[in-house]
This record gives structure tokens, sequence and C-alpha cells, in this order.
């Protein structure tokens, strides 16, 4: 019978030298197991309601580069300990609707999925942050399966629109050009940029909820 333990425990019981690939392995399956949940849920909600509100689906596995940069920038070492504790978006989902109320339902009808549990939320549409960028974050367990182990395994999930990920992606190109040091205008451009794409946002949602109601009558 499967056992649950950490991924730590995991890498012990194996006595490896490869802990890290053995660690990136885990996340991996965790990212394969929550992809297929989110493909399941959009092909059921599409059979029984005729709903489509997912747009699209990115996984990513976060680079070493990137794990070791967030861990120095957070002043943690660089260890697997460190790693599975701190970095919590090593396994990264992201979901993309096409209007913000369809964030909220995806992420309600995730969050109240069998065998994952939700850490937290960081709800960046409710909150946005300084810069605009806009996006619901939520922290994940999910219950990895191996032969002998089960392991469960932090994912982020981020859920947001087609317009406020159109915003993000420029932004994060941005930021990481001029790696914080963007010229003062690209602030304000992209300050005014955000509140566009929300009015946008608002204006195509009470679109499709008036076609909805036309629909309805
Ligand atoms: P990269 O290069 O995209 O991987 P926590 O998870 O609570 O320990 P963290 O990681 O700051 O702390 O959490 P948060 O705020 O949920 O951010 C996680 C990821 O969301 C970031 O990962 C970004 O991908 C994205 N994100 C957060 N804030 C912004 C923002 O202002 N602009 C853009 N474009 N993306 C953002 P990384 O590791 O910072 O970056």
């Amino acid at each position: 019978m499967a056992v649950e333990m950490t991924i730590q425990e995991y890498i012990h019981k194996r006595s490896e030298k490869d802990s890290f690939e053995t660690a990136m392995f885990i996340y991996e399956s965790a990212l394969i197991q929550m992809t297929s949940r989110i493909e399941v849920l959009n092909r059921e909600l599409s059979h029984v309601y005729q709903y489509n509100p997912i747009e699209y689906v990115k996984t990513r596995l976060k680079t070493p580069e990137s794990i070791m940069k967030k861990l120095r920038k957070n002043g943690h070492n660089i260890t697997i300990d460190d790693m599975v504790t701190y970095v919590n978006d090593i396994a990264g989902i992201r979901i993309t609707c096409s209007f913000f109320s369809e964030v909220y339902f995806v992420a309600d009808m995730l969050a109240r999925q069998d065998n994952l549990s939700v850490i937290h939320i960081k709800d960046y549409i409710g909150h946005p942050k300084e810069s605009g960028y806009k996006s619901y974050h939520m922290l994940l367990s999910i219950q990895v399966a191996l032969a002998d182990a089960v392991i469960p395994t932090k994912v982020e999930v981020q859920v947001r629109t087609m317009a406020m990920d159109f915003w993000a992606s420029l932004e994060h190109k941005i930021y990481y050009k001029y790696e914080g040091n963007a010229p003062g205008y690209f602030e304000r451009e992209l300050q005014e940029c955000a509140s566009i794409i929300s009015r946008l946002d608002a204006k195509m949602m009470s679109l499709n909820e008036a076609m909805k109601r036309i629909d309805g009558e």
C-alpha cells in the first residue's frame, strides 16, 4: 500500500544523489495530474452544461536558475529543503478564461475537488497590485500518486482573463528586460493599460450577460 510522505522523505527513502531531479520529477507529476483534472473539468462543463469557460491552459516547471534566484532573493539557502519549503510556484499552471466571472467560477470548481487542498489564495483581481497586475492565484496541494508513495505537492494555479494575461505577459517581459529598472514612464503607461484592460473586461462581460439574457427570453 502507498504511504503518504513528503518530497524530502521520498528522496531520503530512495537514498538518492540526484535529489534535485527526483524533486523535479514529483513537481512534474503534480503538473500532469493537475492538468488532467482541469481538462476533465473543462470537458464535464462542456458535456453537462454546454459551457466552456476555459480558453487555454499553460503549464511550466520553474527552471533551476529561477528557483535559485528566488531562494537568494528571499534570503534562503540553496538546498532541496528550502526549495520545497519556500518556493511555492515550482509547478505552475495558468488558466485563461474569457470573462472575470468565469475566473472565480473555475477557481471555485477546482478548489472543491477531492484529494486536493487549498493552501492559500491571493486575489489580485479583487485587490490588484499597485503596478496594475491582476490575476487570481491559488496555491494548491495535490496528492501525487506514485507506485509506493503518495506525496502532497504544491502547485500554483493562476486564473485570469485573456485581457489580464495580455497585460501580465508584456509587463513580465518589460520587468525582465530592465530587471526592475524600467524607465519611469513605462510604469505610468502600464498602469493606464491596466485600467483600460479592466474597462474592456467589464464591457465584454456585460455584453456577454446581455447575450445570455436575450438567449434566455
Ligand atoms: P516568474 O519568473 O514568472 O516565475 P509566494 O508564492 O506567496 O511565496 P510569490 O512567489 O511572490 O510568493 O507569489 P505570487 O505573488 O503569487 O507570485 C507568483 C508568480 O505570479 C510570479 O512568479 C509571477 O509569475 C506572477 N506575478 C506576481 N506578481 C506579478 C506582477 O506584478 N506582474 C507579473 N507580470 N507577474 C506577476 P515569479 O517567481 O515572481 O516570476
